[in-house]
């Protein structure tokens, strides 16, 4: 069957680009080819591009696998996007991208990008654990594996990290201006977490460098909100149908979709508020709620889901006791949040609650289990350590931990950049103390919550409870 292409006949029902893509030129460097960026930031750009036009075409890298560039290659920069409302399914072909590349590959491309005078934003999708950050002392983790290769070899970089510091190194030694790092992963207060890095790694090569990064660039938190489920067969077959050509990067999302930015950058960014992205002076705030009601609620159900057998998050919220859970979760973290300009906490979590029950969305709970001691800390933990300072009930943050550890010991198993030590805590748990080897893991839990008795206790209490056979 054909494949999407720029000659493609689309059905009048498919959304398109709307503006010139031949006008646009490199302006951003996207890292981080993955659903998630092409269901958000390239929809936002294309919006944004649609409604206000400027060069704003995204240089699209992924970091090491090159299969979704030679897609694109061969789809001349465009993919699809499915989405999923209840009652109907909209496809929407976007085209923002003007180049890409497998930063494995095509190291040397990637860099004259990043050192080109016309792309001044980069925008980052790499995920928590891509970021080099130490758990404990929130900077740069020099044992990270592309850390420590890219501090080896700093002129041919292959993390992130290395990247953006190689990449503001050319543009300094040419006289450029630098560019804009806007992070647009789940991180809190992403955009200081990143600076931070970005200088810890220039500081270990050069201090002037360093210096003037910090001068120069700007590196704005973002708080990105869309859930993009990893795409199956079926979705690619609902493309094919909407489309009427074959789209390997086809995936499906929910109608949903936020972003709000922090407004500092330094030479010139795309209309994204033409686009419906939203420009704040403080980020943090939503970040805060989002991170907490959103991705710790979902990092709940996740473990339900994996405890109960239950596949997807739409079939957790079809369990009345389990959605009780959840309820008891959100209203456990409201205490823990700051105001939220223009936004009503009761009408945000109802809609969360809606959007999980989505029965479009296929989002498997293995998916959001991964990777959890990259995402506990600032879904989990922060809260817990917030409302124990204030006397509130941490409970709700214990449960959590008991189902994760619950759920490594029954499936012996972890999809975890730490996975070694997780196996290693649960072989060796103690059947008294049975939360001790996982609150003992090097720097995971913030030295408040490993001293808090009657934190300890409540996982425990959950845990013997749980399983008194299996402990
Ligand atoms: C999820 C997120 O996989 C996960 O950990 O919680 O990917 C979530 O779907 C997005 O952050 C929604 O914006």
């Amino acid at each position: 069957m054909e494949r999407l292409s720029a000659s493609t006949d689309l059905p009048p029902s498919v959304a398109r680009p709307a503006y010139d893509r031949a006008a646009l030129r490199p302006g951003i460097v996207h890292i981080g080819l993955g659903a998630f960026h092409r269901a958000h930031q390239a929809v936002y750009t294309q919006r944004a591009l649609s409604a206000s036009f400027g060069p704003w075409g995204i240089v699209a890298v992924n970091l090491r696998s090159s299969e979704p560039v030679e897609a694109l290659q061969s789809q001349d920069g465009l993919h699809s996007i499915v989405v999923r409302a209840p009652e109907k399914d909209i496809a929407e072909v976007i085209g923002a991208a003007v180049d890409w590349l497998c930063a494995a590959r095509d190291c040397e491309k990637v860099l004259a990008y990043l050192a080109d005078p016309g792309v001044r934003v980069v925008t980052l999708t790499v995920s928590e654990k891509a970021y080099g950050l130490h758990p404990a002392t929130g900077g740069l983790d020099t044992t990270h594996p592309a850390v420590a290769a890219d501090l080896a070899n700093p002129h041919a970089p292959t993390g992130v990290l290395g990247f953006l510091v190689e990449g503001l190194a050319l543009r300094r030694a040419r006289g450029i201006a630098p560019y804009t790092v806007l992070c647009c992963d789940n991180l809190p207060s992403n955009g200081r977490i990143l600076r931070r890095l970005v200088l810890e790694m220039a500081e270990r090569r050069d201090q002037g460098l360093t210096d003037w990064i910090a001068a120069n660039c700007t590196f704005p938190c973002s708080m990105v909100d869309r859930i993009v489920p990893a795409a199956t067969e079926e979705t690619r077959s609902i493309a094919k149908r909407l489309l009427g050509v074959e789209d390997s990067l086809a995936l499906e999302t929910e109608p949903f979709l936020q972003w709000v930015i922090e407004d500092d950058f330094v030479c010139g960014r795309p209309a994204w508020e033409a686009g419906g992205a939203i420009f704040a002076a403080q980020v943090e705030p939503y970040e805060k709620m989002k991170l907490r009601l959103l991705n710790g609620s979902h990092t709940l159900i996740a473990h339900l889901g994996l405890l109960h057998g239950l596949e997807c998050v739409r079939d957790v919220m079809a369990v009345p006791e389990l959605v009780r859970q959840v309820h008891r979760h959100m209203e456990a973290v409201v205490p823990t949040l700051d105001p939220v300009p223009g936004v009503d906490l009761d009408e945000y979590q109802a809609q969360l609650l809606a959007r999980f029950a989505n029965k479009a969305i296929a989002h498997r709970n293995v998916q959001i289990a991964m990777d959890c001691t990259q995402k506990l800390p600032q879904r989990i933990f922060a809260p817990a350590v917030e409302a124990l300072r204030s006397d509130s009930d941490a409970a709700a943050f214990a449960h959590v931990v008991a189902l994760w550890i619950t759920a490594v010991r029954k499936r012996m198993e972890a999809d975890d950049p730490r996975r070694d030590e997780i196996l290693e805590a649960a072989r060796n748990l103690d059947t008294a103390d049975p939360s001790a080897s996982f609150l003992a893991i090097g720097g995971l839990f913030p030295p408040e919550l490993v001293a808090a008795r009657g934190w300890r206790d409540a996982i425990n209490a959950e845990l013997q409870a749980a399983a008194p056979g299996a402990l």
